[in-house]
């Protein structure tokens, strides 16, 4: 049986983290949070796409640590609204605003535009480095319909609000196990998975040249 590969995690999201608990379960990985992470220098994630935050967050926290870290930056995309609120959905509504204040500011936009069109869809953009150097990326979706109130406890962000045809209930209605098994998140940490298996980690080369 090989040695499970550790990973540190690098969020100030604890429902992320929850997701990333049960997504290593039982696989061949160890998770854990990054260390003091509230504690280190800040990335500031003001790149205009998920991809240029989630490598700039995972090549940043992984110099403060000797194991390969992870980082996503992930999002909601309406695009009715132009793809918002996207790679700005964590700060949507203000730095002072709540998950709840969030979906009532999404809901109150598509109110005042007359928003018909409620599809959308979660993105995930997750980066793996090691010791200041990028070593993948993976991204994926999930595409859903927005819906006109929220629904469900479970989950966290716009969960409540981002209803799944597939199983006919908000993200938030769904189990942890249920979420991961069809979300952006999951399917991109699976990627990472089935990478970390194909291939041993190896820590970056040194060039002299
Ligand atoms: P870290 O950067 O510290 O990981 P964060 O909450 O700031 O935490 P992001 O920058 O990736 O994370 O922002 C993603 C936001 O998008 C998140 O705060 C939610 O509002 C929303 N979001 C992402 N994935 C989601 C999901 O699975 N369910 C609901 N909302 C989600």
């Amino acid at each position: 049986m090989p040695e499970p590969v550790k990973l540190l995690l690098a969020s100030s999201n604890p429902g992320k983290l929850r997701e990333y608990q049960v997504l290593a379960e039982g696989r061949a990985v160890e998770l854990a949070l990054l260390a003091c992470f509230d504690r280190l220098p800040r990335f500031d994630e003001s790149a205009p796409t998920l991809a240029e935050n989630a490598l700039g967050k995972a090549l940043h926290y992984s110099r403060f640590a000797e194991l390969p870290v992870i980082a996503d930056d992930s999002g909601l995309v309406v695009p009715a609204l132009g793809g918002a609120p996207g790679v700005h959905s964590a700060r949507y509504g203000g730095p002072q605003a709540s998950d709840a204040d969030r979906i009532q500011k999404l809901l109150a936009e598509l109110r005042s535009k007359g928003v018909t069109e409620r599809c959308a869809r979660f993105v995930c953009v997750l980066a793996l480095a090691l010791q200041g150097q990028v070593l993948a990326v993976f991204s994926d979706l999930v595409a859903g319909e927005l819906l006109e109130a929220p629904r469900g406890s479970e989950g966290f962000g716009y969960d409540p609000i981002f209803f799944f045809p597939t199983l006919g209930r908000s993200f938030a209605e769904l189990t942890r196990e249920e979420k991961n098994q069809h979300s952006h998140r999951g399917k991109a940490f699976r990627k990472l998975l089935a990478f970390l298996e194909s291939r041993p980690l190896r820590r970056p080369e040194v060039s002299s040249g």
